[in-house]
């Protein structure tokens, strides 16, 4: 099993590095504080053709595949969280129709999606089905040749951007969820879907999460994916590769706090020297860095083996899911870990709004929760030993 970067691989990480500390590092704690969705984030990443690296060729996109999606997250997130969080959504949103998506579908939505013309969204959650995603109440009811959609989706990434969303809903309320739940791609503008609460977050706040209302929602037969009741199986495997660029996005915020943490420790004298001399602050950040560095290596380990097999609903192994979830648990674990301890390093500093560290630790903590919370993650790991 090879995953060290490829001569290509470091070259987009090169310029991904560059475009973050020129382009995205410099408004980061404005955006922050504003709390409004970054277009002209979007724009950058557009420009440089961002937004197309894990999609095929022939729908637009590099086809530069998993790991160097991850690799440019992870560069983005030492940054800016919230601009990273635009490609992870983007990923995740796209995944059921890579997944399931017939030629028909997957021609009609991927070439805006891979342009970055289009955003796109995945709506999942709900008020009572968070982290048990079989409980879902969204219905759909068959209706001539296209289905009737009504509930109510939370803590939806984006979909107020966005102009599609793949809902998940209900086909068959008369069995489990797991055997009778389909996914159904959804246009911006199609009449009854609304957009309702604006979430006001801790962190991640220049990412918008808002509540997605459908009230007979009229979706042609033509946008589901796949078949009836067959959305649950597209919904676990969109998330176990998914939760994989978040592992990445936790790397970032990691590593961007630990590099800010050491270039402060080694300008910042008290007792007459560096605190970076210290040697009960030298083993916190020999901590700090070694769980960065773990958190890497199985990030980009579960993203080399999902490359490995062709995007399609039947090559997901156990090994693969436990991996993406071994990955997600410890990188983000470390993330929250790695971010707390740099505040402490920086004292007083660090815990006011004008060094960054701050806004890591709160952004941080997402990545213990969305995707699969790490107690999740744990399940997951534990079913396939
Ligand atoms: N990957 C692929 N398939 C999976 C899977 C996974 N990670 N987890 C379960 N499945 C399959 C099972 O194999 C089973 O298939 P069969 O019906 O063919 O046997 C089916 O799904 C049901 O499995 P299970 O009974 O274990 O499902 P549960 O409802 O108990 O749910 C967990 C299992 C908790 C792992 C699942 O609900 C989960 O991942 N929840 C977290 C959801 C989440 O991440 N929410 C945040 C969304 S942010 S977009």
């Amino acid at each position: 099993m090879q995953y060290d970067l490829t001569e290509e691989q470091l070259m987009l990480k090169e310029t991904v590095a560059r475009i973050a500390r020129e382009q995205v590092a410099p408004g980061a704690e404005k955006r922050d504080e504003e709390a409004q969705f970054p277009w002209d984030m979007v724009e950058i990443l557009k420009e440089n053709a961002l937004f197309g690296a894990d999609f095929p060729e022939v729908y637009g996109g590099s086809e530069m595949g998993l790991l160097a999606l991850c690799v440019m997250i992870e560069e983005l997130a030492k940054a800016c969280a919230s601009t990273a969080v635009i490609l992870l959504v983007h990923e995740l949103g796209t995944m059921p129709i890579f997944l399931a998506g017939n030629s028909e579908q997957k021609s009609r939505y991927l070439p805006r999606l891979a342009a970055g013309d289009a955003l796109i969204a995945f709506g999942l959650t709900e008020p009572n089905a968070g982290s048990d995603v079989s409980s879902l109440r969204t219905r759909a009811v068959k209706e001539g040749d296209g289905y009737l959609l009504n509930g109510s989706k939370i803590f939806i990434s984006h979909a107020d951007v966005a102009e599609v969303i793949c809902v998940a809903a209900r086909t068959d309320t008369t069995v489990p969820g797991h055997k009778g739940t389909g996914v159904f791609i959804v246009d911006k503008g199609t009449s009854g879907l609304s957009i309702g609460k604006r979430e006001k977050k801790m962190g991640l706040r220049a990412s918008s999460t808002v509540e997605v209302v459908l009230e007979d929602v009229r979706v042609p037969a033509a946008n589901l994916l796949a078949e009836e009741n067959s959305g649950f199986p597209i919904i676990m495997k969109t998330l176990d590769i998914t939760r994989i660029p978040v592992a990445a996005q936790a790397v970032g915020i990691a590593q961007g706090a630990l590099d800010y943490a050491i270039q402060y420790t080694k300008e910042r004298q008290q007792f007459g020297k560096p605190l970076f001399s210290f040697q009960g602050l030298q083993w916190m950040m020999a901590d700090m860095a070694t769980r960065v560095e773990a958190s890497r290596q199985l990030t980009y380990k579960a993203a080399a083996l999902f490359e490995a097999v062709p995007k399609n609903l039947d090559r997901v192994s156990r090994e693969l899911i436990r991996h993406s979830a071994m990955a997600k648990v410890f990188a983000a674990d470390t993330a929250m870990q790695v971010t707390t301890d740099a505040v402490q390093l920086l004292g007083g500093y660090g815990y006011v709004k004008e060094y960054p560290v701050e806004r890591m630790m709160r952004d941080a903590k997402i990545t213990q929760i969305y995707e699969g919370t790490s107690q999740i993650q744990k399940v997951v790991i534990s079913s396939t030993l």
